[in-house]
């Protein structure tokens, strides 16, 4: 396709975000390579610097806006992990280069009793973490915290009447929780826009998760919500993808925010059709509610080349599906997914080109 213009596009962007290197992650046993480099930021960055967008520095923002969507636990033990498994000898006496849990506290051991913080760094690895893949290494959480940095400075513009912003954040978002992280993701980047944009005024805020994965954390932080909408389309966990246990269709939140989720998991092999129709239905279900802004959880891992899905999106297809979301209103785009090196900068400019088409 040919390059798409995306001048006057601000991409919001930290190079603290090439610090976390994971080094890749620990699935079935195994440490494999792993799909989540830095690479993808590097090659995101000169693809859209490429078609004419404007790298604007992420800006530094307090604690509090992630304490707004996270338990204060989880942040602290996120941004002190690294230094205790360090002064703990795992990496000079043990050779064990990065944290990966081995022991978590699921509902079958606590059995009703009372969370613990264990002693042993090694056993509390696994208190805010449900997976052997999301690992800790030096620089990660500065680039956790400058990632979510770069989400709360693209809502600010958009706050500030800019139409469309894109946060190139690295680490991804969307599968952390309130209190867990999982899935390649510590916070919650998008639901920190979110929540930040409820902050600056927007009424109504809905979330729409495009990442072909779903987004077990977003919709986690707002299921009982009735402000922010939770919208996404996805590789069926029901076939077997993660995140296994959550993004079935009968989840559609709880309490005041019954009707505000919605989950649309795709049958492996969907292509552009059937997934722009999925976008669609997410869409009217925002043009039914109402919202003064969206957040686009915006992975691009539905791609037929993405080696972790199995659906078959095109380039042009996540063009169409930017200009349905972007006809919606005042977007932050939030980059979540989306690992085939290659085609990944063509991807998401593709997204953002119909994003600013969209725009009315
Ligand atoms: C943000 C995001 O897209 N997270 C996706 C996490 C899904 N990871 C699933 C990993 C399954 C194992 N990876 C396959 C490796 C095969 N060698
Ligand atoms: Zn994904």
């Amino acid at each position: 396709m040919t390059t798409p213009g995306l001048a006057g596009l601000p991409v919001v962007w930290s190079g603290d975000c090439l610090r976390h290197e994971p080094a890749g992650e620990v699935w079935l046993g195994v440490w494999e390579q792993g799909t989540e480099v830095p690479e993808r930021a590097t090659v995101l960055l000169s693809a859209l610097t490429g078609a004419g967008a404007t790298v604007t520095d992420a800006r530094p923002h307090a604690d509090d806006a992630l304490l707004a969507v996270h338990d204060a636990e989880l942040v602290e033990h996120l941004s002190a992990i690294w230094a205790q498994w360090e002064a703990g000898g795992y990496v000079s006496e043990y050779g064990r280069t990065r944290v990966v849990p081995y022991v978590f506290p699921t509902p079958g051991l606590l059995c009703g009793l009372p969370m613990r913080s264990p002693a042993a760094t090694h056993g509390r690895a696994g208190k805010f973490c449900y997976d052997t893949m999301t690992l800790v290494g030096p620089g990660s959480w500065e680039a956790i915290r400058a990632a979510a940095d770069a989400a709360l400075t693209a809502a600010d513009l958009v706050a500030a009447g800019t139409p469309l912003a894109y946060a190139l954040c690295r680490p991804p978002g969307h599968h952390a929780g309130p209190a867990a992280y999982g899935g390649s993701c510590y916070l919650n980047n998008a639901a920190i826009a979110a929540q930040a944009l409820r902050g600056s005024g927007a009424g109504r805020v809905a979330v729409i998760d495009i990442d072909a994965h779903h987004g077990n954390g977003t919709q986690a932080i707002f299921y009982e919500r009735a402000d922010i909408y939770y919208g996404s389309l996805h590789v069926d966990p029901g076939a077997g993808w993660f995140p296994h246990y959550v993004g079935y269709s009968s989840e559609r939140g709880t309490g005041e925010g019954t009707g505000a989720n919605r989950n649309l998991p795709l049958a492996p092999g969907t292509g552009d059709d059937a997934w722009l129709d999925a976008v669609e239905v997410l869409c009217g279900d925002v043009r039914e509610r109402g919202a003064d802004a969206v957040v686009v959880s915006l992975g691009v891992d539905a791609a037929a080349a993405d080696p972790e899905s199995p659906l078959q999106v095109t380039a042009d297809g996540y063009r169409r599906a930017g200009q349905l979301i972007g006809a919606l209103g005042p977007v932050v785009a939030v980059q979540e997914g989306g690992y085939d090196l290659p085609s990944l900068g063509g991807l998401v400019a593709a997204a953002l080109s119909g994003l600013l088409d969209g725009r009315t």
